[in-house]
């Protein structure tokens, strides 16, 4: 088995999606990307240019159209496409985990990746997540906030935005896509320094765990 080489950046849920959409413009050739959601009519339009690949998951359970708003249901979705998940490892020393926090696919199937991902062991990985406006659901920020918890304790690192911060400091007359992009800058430079750790460290994603677990307090103190 060929292990702890590669970079992948993964999205999951349609935020997580969307946010990859858009790292993966400026991002490094080496770098492939995934999009993985319940949803399967948004990941394909998103993908319309073939940039990334693409992973539907829980047909059966999701219908193809999203897991409601429900963790519960997300998880089952990504449990139910175990082996497709699981085989985004294949040949993968550093994963890069775009999440939208609020719904159900990102907060539940993420979960249910990086448990995937850390009992596999030996490949770092990097959460780039972002916290719901708290508009949006009554409970969503409680519920973003217990899955954010799970899925971190899986992760070698976190860089957390949250999406209400970034309005607060919203210019002018900002369209919301234009936030969305605006709150990409950030994971894109995370995206640059890491990788070019990993290079550094010989592509081994053993060293760069150690080196990420140094760098945690920081990471939390700079976002
Ligand atoms: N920063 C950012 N946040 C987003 C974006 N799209 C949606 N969100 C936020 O992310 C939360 C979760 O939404 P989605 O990612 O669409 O949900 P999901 O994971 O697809 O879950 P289900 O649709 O319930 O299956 C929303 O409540 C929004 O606050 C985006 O492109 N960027
Ligand atoms: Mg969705």
């Amino acid at each position: 088995m060929m292990r702890g080489k590669g970079v992948k950046l993964i999205g999951i849920g349609g935020g997580g999606c969307n946010g990859t959409r858009i790292l993966s413009r400026s991002r490094k050739k080496e770098i492939s990307c995934v999009l993985v959601d319940t949803c399967w009519q948004s990941i394909e339009g998103e993908n319309a240019d073939g940039m990334a690949d693409v992973i539907g998951i829980g047909a059966e359970i999701g219908k193809r159209l999203g897991a409601d708003q429900n963790p519960g249901k997300g998880y089952r979705c990504a449990m139910a496409d175990r082996s497709l998940l699981e085989k985004l490892m294949d040949d993968t020393g550093l994963i890069f985990l775009r999440i939208a926090l609020g719904g159900g696919t990102g907060s539940g199937a993420g979960l249910a990746f990086t448990e995937m991902v850390s009992s596999a062991g030996n490949i770092a990985v990097v959460g780039l997540l972002t916290m719901p406006f708290s508009f949006e659901a009554r409970n969503g920020i409680d519920m973003a906030e217990k899955y954010r918890r799970l899925i971190v304790s899986h992760l070698d690192i976190e860089v957390c935005i949250s999406n209400d911060a970034a309005r607060k400091c919203k210019n002018g007359n900002e369209s919301i896509n234009d936030m969305f992009q605006r709150i990409e800058q950030p994971f894109q430079s995370v995206i640059t320094d890491i990788s070019m750790k990993f290079e550094e460290f010989g592509r081994n994603p053993m060293k760069l765990k150690g080196f990420l677990a140094l760098k945690q307090e920081q990471a939390m103190l700079q976002f």
